[in-house]
């Protein structure tokens, strides 16, 4: 095991694998959040088919998990808006009541931003792809900035995209989106390939705390790691600082062997006693870990530990 930095892994990692799902190959890269009374989550569950969909779990300490073996039946109201059998990496963000779920939702045109809306987890609205093909990331923001509902979310090709920057887009109605800016590039080392947003950006004093992943092309092929940034908070297409050095990467046997060597993919972070963050990531395209960090401390490390 190496150096860990300001987050330190759950002792019994990991917290989710297949087992939690009759038909489950594998589950990774999902969406949680916290609500009062426990957790509640949208799983990305790959069936023993290789099909991967998404399926709704419910947790009362956020570590201990029931996750509904059937997949998640959306209502659009419109049979050309639907979740395709290839629906992946999703993310969560509450608003008021409404908690807004994205997604990647991959037809024949290739990988889409799938978007829905619920308020129970039991039923979901699913609305227009906020984003064509190819785009495979997309976060929301937590609040509506000037007005508009916002996110970030990272352009990519139809394969496995060998590059990628992370970019804005905000929208008064969640159906028509504009404003694109660009957000930033890969860099170096463990972000040198493509970068992409992690949990919904957190609101902080010092900026909205982005946790992103970046990837490095190895000779063995991609490696995937955790870092952090700070946007502006009027304007977050403006970054303020950026970890050069990364927060997580794949060290232990569970996030560097599985479907997908070398990958710890975050997706998720929850808000914990003691000023502490809990950060669920995708551990090897396999199974789910969690790490907690106190928020100042990662942010300080974003401030000291700059590109
Ligand atoms: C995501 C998904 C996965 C992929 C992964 C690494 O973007 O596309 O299918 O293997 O990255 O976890």
């Amino acid at each position: 095991m190496a150096n860990e930095t300001v987050f330190k892994r759950y002792a019994r990692n990991p917290i989710i694998t297949a087992k939690a799902v009759p038909r489950a190959n594998s589950i990774h890269n999902s969406a949680i959040v916290k609500e009062k009374n426990g957790y509640l989550g949208i799983f990305r569950v790959d069936e023993i088919d290789m099909n991967y969909t998404l399926h709704v779990g419910r947790s009362r300490d956020g570590i201990q998990w029931k996750i509904e073996p059937d997949r998640i039946r959306m209502r659009s109201g419109d049979p050309d808006v639907v979740m395709t059998d290839h629906s992946y990496d999703p993310r969560i963000t509450k608003i008021g009541d409404t908690f807004y779920v994205t997604w990647c939702n991959s037809d024949a045109h290739g990988p889409a931003i799938g978007l829905a809306t619920t308020k129970d987890f039991k039923t979901f609205k699913q609305w227009e792809n906020p984003l064509p093909p190819a785009n495979r990331n997309c976060v929301i923001f937590p609040k509506k900035l000037n007005g508009k509902f916002a996110i970030l979310h990272r352009p990519s090709d139809r394969g496995h995209t060998p590059f990628g920057d992370i970019y804005y887009a905000e929208s008064p109605d969640l159906v028509h989106w504009g404003c694109h800016r660009h957000v930033m590039s890969p860099t170096q080392g463990w972000q040198s390939t493509k970068i992409g947003p992690g949990p919904h950006p957190i609101e902080t004093d010092d900026g909205w705390l982005l946790i992103y992943h970046g990837v490095w092309w190895s000779c063995n092929g991609f490696v995937y790691s955790a870092g952090a940034a700070l946007l502006d908070l009027e304007k977050p297409w403006k970054v303020i600082a950026r970890t050069r050095d990364y927060l997580l990467y794949p060290t232990e046997l569970y996030e560097r062997v599985g479907d997908v060597p070398n990958v710890i993919f975050p997706s998720s972070a929850t808000l914990e006693p003691g000023g502490r963050i809990r950060l669920y990531y995708g551990c090897a395209d396999t199974c789910i870990s969690i790490a907690e960090a106190k928020l100042a401390d990662v942010i300080a490390w974003v401030k000291t530990h700059g590109a």
